[in-house]
This record gives structure tokens, C-alpha cells and sequence, in this order.
């Protein structure tokens, strides 16, 4: 299978700037280049249309109640990146999102539950799992997952919802930063929730296999998330939204390299994406050439 890198360079969901150039900062750390290596062709879909942010007034589409910005902005990019994923999907490619924020998730969920039932594994710091009313901050980087998930506070959004997705088949791996509401209701939902300290008990792998157990069960293929924010800032310091505490860089390589082998046998990945890499606060464009390094991972690459 080919694989198709599309752009979505939108900032709309995040409140610092520079995440936009996200999907330029993966490309120049090669991530083509690393992805043929591990035998795979590629295709570059180009960037998704986004008008910058000063264009457009932050509150124009703010719901009477609840506070999320850019939301207009939001469903213009998370329909386009849906049309653009469906379509890799349907001919016969792997579509590769790079944001941008976590809000392109939307956009990529939607797009890969359109015609099937999926599921998703969410590697995160966060658990992106706030509504309009829960969330503290209005961005909508932190509320993909309870867009995509249809849930009450999203109630006039048809758009975001990923109709084949079901919380039964989601997995989030990594947590360590969450919102009261937030945490309530991830509690109450059915989806399975795996912390940092799960991490530190269990070990990496064995969470990594039930993840991939729990979001491929009965499903035609996994979309998989991964917010670099997922590891630790000492490894990935270009993120939005640090938070100390995170997964090694060789965690990292391991989680998606089982992932690899997993594909390798059941042929579940349908759809992946990297989101929150800010070259503005990266280190010499070190977390992007993470970035590209794990998506390489999660396709195949091996040493031997
Ligand atoms: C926070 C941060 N929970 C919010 N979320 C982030 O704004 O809703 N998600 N950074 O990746
Ligand atoms: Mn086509
Ligand atoms: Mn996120
Ligand atoms: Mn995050």
C-alpha cells in the first residue's frame, strides 16, 4: 500500500501560534525519505487550504453556550481532510495526516469511518475529551475525540461526527493531564482509558497489544492519533502543550514498531496521523525528526 502524506497546517484548535507549520517542519525532517526506506512508495497530497487565523475573527461562530473557538474554521478544514483521507482510503492508500493541532483529528476520523466501522488508538498526553461547555480553554485540540464521538454538547455538529467510530473501539494511551469535567466523563464513557502510571505498572507493550486488541475488535482497520505531546518534553520540546512525565523516545519507537508487526499480521491500519509539532518552540527541528522517525516505525521499518 502507498502512502499518501497529506497537510493540514491549521492552528485554529490551539492557542499557540506556529503549529501551522507543522506539516512543513515533518516534510523537511524527510519524513518521505523514511518512509521509502522501509520499502513503502509514497505520495504527497500537498497542503490543505487554510487561511491564516488573523483572517478570521476567533468569536464569529461562538455557540451561545460553551466556548469553542474557530469552530467555522475548524469544520472547513475537517471536511476538506475528510474528503482527502476517504479518497487515499478508497484508492487503495494509507492516508497520512500531518497537522497542525489535534483538531484536524476530526477531519481525519471522519474521513476514516465514512465508509466502515473503525477503530481509533490515541497516543496523548491529554484525552481530548472536552465539549464546548467543559473545556477551560476553548480549544478545540482538546475536544476531537467527544466531536468525533457525537456526544451531548456537539449537538448541531453532524459534521465532526465519525459515524463508524464507537467509544467500545477506542483506546487512549498516555494520559496524564486532564480536566475535571473531562475526567468525569471519560470515566463514564466506554472507552478504555491507559494513563502513564498503567504504563509504568503493566509496561509499555503489554498496553500497547490491548489498545490494539480494544480499537481493532470487529472493526475493518485502526486510525491511529499520535500527538507528540505524547512523549516527554526532554524528547519532543516542540509542542503546544507540554507535560512532563511522558514516554522515552525508545518507548515511543517500541509502541509503534509493535504496531508495525500487528499491521504486519492482521493488516489493521487504515488511516494515521501526527498532530502538534510547533517549529516555533521545537530545538532545532528535533520533535519533527521524531515525528517523522515514529511514522516510519508505525510503517515498518526495521533494523534487521
Ligand atoms: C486542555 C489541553 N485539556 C484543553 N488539551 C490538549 O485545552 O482542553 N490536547 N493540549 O492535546
Ligand atoms: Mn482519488
Ligand atoms: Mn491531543
Ligand atoms: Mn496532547
Amino acid at each position: 500500500r502507498s502512502v499518501r502524506i497529506i497537510g493540514a497546517p491549521s492552528d485554529y484548535g490551539a492557542n499557540r501560534r506556529g503549529v501551522d507549520m507543522g506539516p512543513s517542519a515533518i516534510r523537511y525532517a524527510g519524513l518521505a525519505d523514511q518512509i521509502e526506506a522501509t520499502g513503502a512508495s509514497t505520495t504527497d497530497a500537498g497542503d490543505l487550504a487554510v487561511p491564516r487565523a488573523e483572517e478570521r475573527d476567533p468569536d464569529r461562530e461562538r455557540p451561545a453556550s460553551g466556548r469553542a473557538k474557530f469552530l467555522r474554521e475548524t469544520r472547513e478544514v475537517a471536511e476538506e481532510l475528510a474528503d482527502e483521507v476517504a479518497d487515499a482510503i478508497a484508492d487503495g492508500d494509507l492516508p497520512l495526516a500531518l497537522g497542525g493541532d489535534h483538531s484536524i483529528a476530526i477531519g481525519s476520523l471522519v474521513g476514516s469511518a465514512r465508509d466502515a466501522e473503525v477503530g481509533a488508538i490515541w497516543f496523548d498526553a491529554h484525552g481530548d475529551f472536552n465539549t464546548p461547555e467543559t473545556s477551560p480553554s476553548g480549544n478545540v485540540h482538546g475536544m476531537p475525540l467527544a466531536a468525533a464521538l457525537g456526544k451531548d454538547g456537539f449537538a448541531d455538529m453532524e459534521w465532526a461526527n465519525a459515524t463508524g467510530l464507537r467509544e467500545e473501539n477506542v483506546a487512549l494511551v498516555g494520559l496524564r493531564s486532564l480536566d475535571a469535567d473531562e475526567r468525569a466523563d471519560i470515566l463514564e464513557s466506554e472507552m478504555t482509558a491507559f494513563t502513564m502510571s498503567d504504563i509504568d505498572e503493566r509496561g509499555l507493550l503489554t498496553v500497547v497489544d490491548e489498545a490494539i486488541d480494544i480499537a481493532s475488535r470487529g472493526v475493518e482497520g485502526v486510525h491511529v492519533s499520535l500527538d507528540l505531546d505524547w512523549l516527554d518534553p526532554n524528547e519532543a520540546p516542540g509542542v503546544g502543550t507540554p507535560v512532563r512525565g511522558g514516554v522515552t523516545y525508545r518507548e515511543a519507537h517500541a509502541a509503534l514498531e509493535r504496531l508495525a508487526d500487528r499491521n504486519r499480521a492482521d493488516d489493521l491500519l487504515r488511516s494515521l496521523e501526527l498532530v502538534e509539532v510547533n517549529p516555533i518552540l521545537d530545538e532545532r527541528n528535533r520533535t519533527a525528526e521524531m515525528a517523522a522517525e515514529l511514522a516510519a516505525s508505525a510503517l515498518g521499518k526495521r533494523i534487521l
